[in-house]
């Protein structure tokens, strides 16, 4: 991989859900050595500082969605940051719970779509977070961000979604943990999801691959989204959703080697970790390294891997 200049965006979003704690991330990472560790290839690092969500009304508690009025600022800010950001370089946004991909996603597809590239999304998580404001159970909007970035509708009060990634350019992989509502409204769509028992029977590298070879023929930008519960909470114990039979540590560094052999991916986002859960700052380290292997860390030279 070239040398990149890796653009750290700490987005300490915490309205997306009811349990606080993901607020704390960025700063995990920064304890856990991400900076260096990213030094450490050859990449230069700007690390913007904790964003904060732009202004916005105050929340009440009743309503049935937790704290909208906060994610919509949160969506706002982040919006505007990721597609600044990509003119600079490759952000990686530290979370901060799911929802800040709300922003994030519908920011680095503007770029794109100004630069006549589609724009790609890789989807590691147990969940799908296909929900939209009306039909999430919970009210947390952590689960919510891939029905707005697809363009589905109900997202009142949110900024418009200019350019929705098509349900074609997204790739889901690791779920376990799906909504009746989300596998009912996923029927039918064009959108890629591969779960555990498909991981489990034929390999996780087999639907990697295959997404990957679309995302090279169309020249597209890939945005990567990974949620700490991929992987399994025997491994990742720091965050506020686990659920069991996840990824292992070994499938999950061997996708994110996958992801730098190809060198396609133009934009990460670190999410729901919750340091207040680790265990002496395992799972910060665990994704500090797994963000090292993005981006390029290996143990041995391999012959190059061209997905073109
Ligand atoms: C559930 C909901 C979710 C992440 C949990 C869970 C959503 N489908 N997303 N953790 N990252 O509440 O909508
Ligand atoms: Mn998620
Ligand atoms: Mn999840
Ligand atoms: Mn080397």
């Amino acid at each position: 991989m070239t040398p990149q200049t890796c653009i750290l965006i700490g987005a300490p979003v915490d309205s997306g859900k009811r349990r606080p704690g993901c607020l704390m991330g960025p700063d995990a990472y920064r304890t856990a050595g991400l900076a260096q560790a990213i030094q450490s290839l050859g990449h230069k690092i700007k690390d913007l500082g904790n964003f904060t969500p732009a202004s916005h009304p105050a929340d009440s508690d009743d309503g049935p969605l937790f704290a909208p009025n906060e994610t919509i600022g949160w969506t706002n800010r982040l919006i505007r940051v990721a597609e600044e950001a990509m003119d600079r370089g490759l952000p990686i946004f530290l979370g901060g719970d799911h929802s800040l991909s709300l922003g994030s996603v519908v920011g680095v597809a503007n770029h794109a779509a100004k630069q006549g590239r589609p724009q790609f999304v890789l989807w590691l998580d147990a969940h799908t977070d296909y929900h939209t404001p009306m039909t999430t159970d919970s009210g947390n909007l952590h689960g919510t961000p891939v029905g707005y970035f697809t363009g589905r509708p109900d997202f009142g009060g949110f900024p418009k979604v200019t350019s929705p990634v098509p349900q074609e350019n997204v790739c889901m992989i690791g779920l376990r943990s799906v909504d009746t509502p989300e596998r009912e409204s996923l029927q039918g769509t064009g959108i890629a999801r591969h779960d555990m028992r498909e991981i489990d029977e034929q390999g996780i590298v087999r639907p990697l691959t295959a997404f990957l070879e679309r995302v090279a023929a169309e020249n597209g930008m890939l945005h990567v989204s990974l949620d700490v519960d991929f992987i399994d909470p025997e491994y990742a114990p720091a965050v506020g959703t686990t659920v069991p039979g996840g990824a292992t540590v070994r499938e999950a560094h061997l996708v994110m080697e996958i992801l730098h052999d190809s060198g396609l991916m133009t934009s990460l986002d670190l999410v729901e970790l919750n340091p207040f859960l680790d265990e002496r700052g395992r799972t910060a380290h665990l994704m500090v390294d797994l963000c090292a292997s993005a981006l390029g860390r290996h143990v041995f030279d391999r012959p190059t891997r061209s997905f073109r």
